[in-house]
């Protein structure tokens, strides 16, 4: 049988239940999913500052890391051709292409830095978010916005505010408005003496960043929180309390990583709290494995739950959707590509159900029969819709892409 004709017995199986597949595949058409160009170079950056700091860690040296802009872009255009849809590049503040190794500091950076990924974004009619980079450099050590240190309070200071401009400008220069992340890793190792004087520290830096005056309709400020990093075991300014108190009270989107979290809480449960009080939320998808690892997001459970809240509570235009991860350990195209296309799958699966009877049972606390269909919903043929989803942008939905990959890695990287 051909997938053209498996996909149409597939549409009448869903339709007997009431639902739509091609609307399905329209809906997932139109989902644009920010795609972190971190994972291509083990969050490396190019001002060649040394080691990933911040608490954050990249673990193995699987061959052909990007090293130069160049590559990097080269990486994301191999594993935006595997990936369906039209998505956005989420750039980080330390991916500044400087000539002649001409590096400007964290609160020099300028838009004209950046103007080969608003190249790169426009020959391609990609959208571009954003990051301040907080980690990473000589004046991150002992705290950024958080830091006791005026001066060095000041230097981050212009840091988020360089950045918001950047940002205006990859919004205005690609016609979509741009996502700006703020996350810091400051905290500390041990029991501090002081919890509130940094946390008091952060909200008025983050007060003066907001307060430069920018476009709110070009540039969506989000803030993420977290609970922990490596080194930073007992404490983080920049908790969830914290972050979600800043973000309602000043109106900027709060963003949830969910590897941030104690390990059996879940973000899938966090959504419609905060689809509650906020117009806008953000997500960083990503998968942590007894820590926050940030390993390669898979079409697991909690994905799975994520994109169902997103999607059953009609807040596909209200929730912002990243991934975020770095794995050194494989190939970094590949991760990519199997990251991307696991939200998407999860998001297909959510378009899938029958949410709206779902629902009708849970009110009418018809649980027995609601349990029953979510389990035998496991196992509808959404794989053909998949594929045909797929076929409709001219990309394998099955696992021949990784024959590209393959290709891609004896002909490019294994040379670099
Ligand atoms: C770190 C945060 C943050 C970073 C990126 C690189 O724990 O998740 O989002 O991963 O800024
Ligand atoms: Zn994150």
């Amino acid at each position: 049988m051909t997938q053209k004709e498996l996909y149409n017995i597939a549409k009448e199986r869903y339709a007997a239940l009431g639902i739509d597949t091609e609307a399905a595949i329209e809906k997932l058409s139109n989902i644009s999913i920010s795609m972190h160009c971190w994972q291509a170079d083990d969050v490396k950056g190019f001002e060649n500052t040394g080691a990933l700091t911040g608490g954050i860690q990249t673990t193995g040296n699987y061959p052909g890391a990007a090293t130069t802009p160049a590559q990097v872009m080269q990486d994301l255009d191999m594993a935006l051709s595997l990936i369906p849809g039209t998505h956005k590049i989420n750039v980080h503040a330390c991916y500044g292409i400087y000539e002649d190794g001409k590096v400007a500091d964290r609160d020099q950076i300028k838009p004209e830095h950046f103007k080969p990924w608003v190249d790169y974004a426009k020959a391609r009619g990609l959208g571009l978010d954003f990051n301040p980079t907080y980690f990473s450099h000589p004046l991150a050590g002992d705290g950024t916005l958080t830091n006791p240190n005026e001066e060095i309070r000041a230097f981050w200071i212009r840091h988020g505010i360089a950045c918001i401009r950047i940002s205006e400008y990859f919004a205005r220069e690609t016609g979509k408005p741009c996502v700006m992340n703020i996350w810091i890793p400051d905290g500390f190792k041990d029991v501090p003496a002081d919890r509130l004087g940094p946390r008091m520290r952060y909200m008025d830096s983050l007060d003066q960043i907001l307060g430069c005056g920018y476009d709110k309709e070009l540039v969506y400020v989000t803030l993420e929180s977290k609970v922990f990093g490596i080194g930073l075991e007992s404490y983080t300014a920049g908790s969830a309390e914290f972050a979600l108190s800043y973000s309602t009270t000043r109106g900027i989107l709060p963003l949830m990583d969910n590897g941030h979290y104690h390990p059996t809480e879940v973000v899938s449960d966090k959504i419609s709290a905060l689809l509650c009080f906020n117009p806008k939320i953000a997500l960083h998808i990503t998968r942590g494995i007894r820590w926050d690892s940030d390993h390669v997001v898979r079409y697991d459970d909690e994905t799975v739950e994520m994109m169902k809240e997103v999607v059953r509570n009609n807040a596909l235009d209200r929730v912002v959707l990243a991934t975020d991860y770095f794995d050194a350990s494989i190939n970094r195209i590949a991760a990519l590509v199997i990251g991307m296309r696991s939200v998407q799958k999860a998001l297909l699966t959510a378009l899938l159900l029958p949410n709206e009877k779902l629902k009708e049972l849970q009110d009418n606390q018809k649980f027995t029969e609601l349990m029953m269909l979510q389990e035998e919903f496991k196992f509808a043929p959404m794989g053909d819709v998949w594929n045909e989803f797929c076929a409709r942008a001219g990309i394998a939905g099955d696992a021949t892409w990784f024959q590209a990959v393959e290709a891609y890695e004896k002909d490019v990287l294994s040379k670099r």
